[in-house]
């Protein structure tokens, strides 16, 4: 009597690797179609905050590719929070398993056919949990999946999400993406 999820979920792991590509790095772990099979592999690998530096998962809808090419991914972008370093303990694998059992429990209504995935990069320089949504010009549908995320992963108003256009952050020169929408809103006056 199994319990099987709205669509199926790819889990892919990437361990950096200067010596190869980016996208050699990229390994699919598993393909999960029941909530049984989500828990028998969470509990099987290592939380985010076990992995090493450089790692990261990414949890994507099945047919679509973890990656800003993909053609689900091309003209979209994510909505980013990145985990302050003294919250690590507290945050990380919470905010990663929270977003994840949102994903496979098709909690983002009416707006889930705009939901690809979502990611954890574990970062010395701080980690990010991030949600990639496959418009970056539907603010409307983005705000919308940007309050469900904040609302999910319990974000305080000091913990700022961003929602950043991928061409922007793969066409970069320099670290700073300006991102496109940003909640808590900045205050008007
Ligand atoms: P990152 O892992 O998203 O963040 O990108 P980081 O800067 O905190 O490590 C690091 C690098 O990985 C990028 O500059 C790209 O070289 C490569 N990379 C990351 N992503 C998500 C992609 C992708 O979707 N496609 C390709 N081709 N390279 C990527």
């Amino acid at each position: 009597n199994k319990h099987y999820l709205h669509s199926k979920w790819v889990l892919w792991f990437l361990k950096g690797d200067r010596q190869r590509s980016w996208e050699e790095c990229l390994k699919k772990v598993a393909v999960l179609e029941t909530v049984e099979d989500f828990w028998g592999l969470y509990n099987n690998i290592q939380p985010a905050s076990g992995l090493t530096w450089g790692s990261d998962y990414y949890l994507f809808r099945e047919g679509i590719k973890p990656m800003w090419e993909d053609p689900s991914n091309i003209k979209g972008g994510r909505w980013l929070t990145i985990i302050e370093r003294t919250k690590r303990a507290e945050r990380l694998d919470v905010c990663w398993l929270e977003l994840m059992m949102a994903l496979i429990g098709e909690q983002f209504t009416q707006v889930e056919d705009d939901i690809c995935g979502a990611v954890v990069n574990v970062r010395q320089k701080g980690d990010k949990v991030a949600l990639w949504t496959r418009d970056g010009t539907n603010d409307d549908t983005n705000i919308t999946i940007g309050h469900t995320m904040r609302d999910k992963l319990s974000m305080s108003d000091s913990e700022s999400l961003r929602y950043e256009i991928h061409k922007d952050a793969s066409t970069r020169t320099s670290s700073i993406v300006k991102p496109r929408l940003l909640l808590p809103d900045k205050p008007k006056r």
